[in-house]
């Protein structure tokens, strides 16, 4: 009796205490009678700094979802297929002007973006969608090679290293299609958007070549595998690497000497989204100076927000391989939509992982 009694009285509090927790909680998830809006954002890994998420969902009172793909073609292939309820992507710029000319984009209401004052007119000069009619670019990407100092003798600063036969096994390029062909056409001389089948068929070759030293084609699972050492040298983004590094200080990058691609991944509304209002603030509070170097200091991707420079720690301003020296930028090219030569794109693709 006495210990029922005991029990009772200690666990009115509790029960108090938790039926006002769950009133809370009922409270927060609904606003006005509304439920809480939620943002879906499909995007690529390690993508945005998750504190910033976290304080963008305090200030707007809503929820982020994020889901992530490991490719443009990934990406678009999943949406083709009928994926709905997203409110926001990440595509590369190429990838952009596809689904713009699809239809499957929005057009921007400039005015729930009074950030856009801050993009680098600089960057704006190359991109596709110079006015951001329908896209704002979010971060750039430099395409390099990452190894591990002291386990990978003679290195060379070239795509060459792919045919390094004692690295076999031990070696990873991407399962990106314009990536990977792109990273031959450049080690042979020629454009990343080429599209002439001479060019091709010799990009293939090479790329048979270097399949035979590769472990696998891979867009996130070898950034881990460098720094635990299962891989000593990969075909790598430049944020992934600098990542990493803060878990293992061998793990080096660098730009290849004949070039490379640059992508700038931008930020658009899907035609379908449910959030649309929503998406455009979160791609303000993305552009806002302060979040966009904090957002760069933690993934050490550039968003190209010139207002946010001044912001950045010097690690990220004298960083070669995030603002990269004028000889090798002027040799590297932004990946473009090819249009109907993509298909022979495909087919070299196809060949290449058919082969063994
Ligand atoms: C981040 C992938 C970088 C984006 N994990 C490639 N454009």
């Amino acid at each position: 009796m006495k210990r029922t009694n005991g029990a009772s009285r200690a666990g009115l509090p509790v029960l108090a205490a938790v039926i006002g927790l769950a009133a809370l909680s009922v409270v927060s998830a609904v606003s006005c009678g509304k439920a809480m809006p939620t943002l879906s954002v499909y995007t690529w890994s390690d993508y945005v700094k998750p504190g910033l998420v976290r304080r963008f969902e305090r200030e707007r009172g809503c929820r982020v979802i994020l889901d992530t793909f490991e490719s443009n073609e990934a990406m678009y292939a999943k949406l083709r297929a009928g994926a709905t309820g997203y409110d926001l992507l990440t595509p590369s710029s190429y990838m952009v002007s596809l689904m713009h000319a699809q239809g499957l984009v929005r057009r921007l209401d400039r005015a729930l973006l009074p950030n856009l004052v801050h993009i680098d007119p600089d960057y704006l000069e190359k991109a596709i969608d110079k006015t951001m009619d329908h896209s704002v670019p979010y971060m750039i990407t430099n395409t390099g090679i990452a190894y591990l100092d002291g386990r990978v003798k003679d290195v060379v600063t070239s795509w060459r290293m792919f045919g390094r036969t004692d690295l076999r096994g031990r070696m990873t390029m991407f399962n990106d299609m314009r990536e990977t062909i792109g990273a031959a056409l450049k080690c042979l001389g020629h454009s990343i958007n080429s599209t002439s089948e001479a060019e091709l068929a010799e990009a293939e070759t090479l790329l048979l070549e270097w399949k035979k030293n590769l472990a696998k084609f891979d867009n996130e699972q070898y950034k881990i595998g460098l720094a635990s050492g299962e891989f000593l040298l990969v075909h790598a983004w430049s944020g992934d690497v600098f990542q990493v590094r803060r878990e293992n200080p061998d793990v080096r990058f660098f730009i290849p000497d004949e070039g490379t691609v640059i992508s700038c991944d931008d930020l658009v509304i899907p035609t379908d989204a449910r959030e649309a209002a929503l998406a455009h603030a979160f791609i303000d509070f993305l552009l806002d100076p302060a979040v966009a170097a904090e957002n760069t200091a933690f993934i050490y991707y550039l968003c190209p927000n010139k207002d946010s420079y001044p912001l950045l720690p010097a690690e990220i301003r004298d960083n070669p391989g995030i603002f990269l020296e004028p000889g090798i930028r002027a040799k590297s090219e932004m990946i473009s939509d090819i249009g109907a030569a993509n298909a022979l794109y495909i087919r070299v693709w196809d060949r290449l992982k058919a082969s063994r």
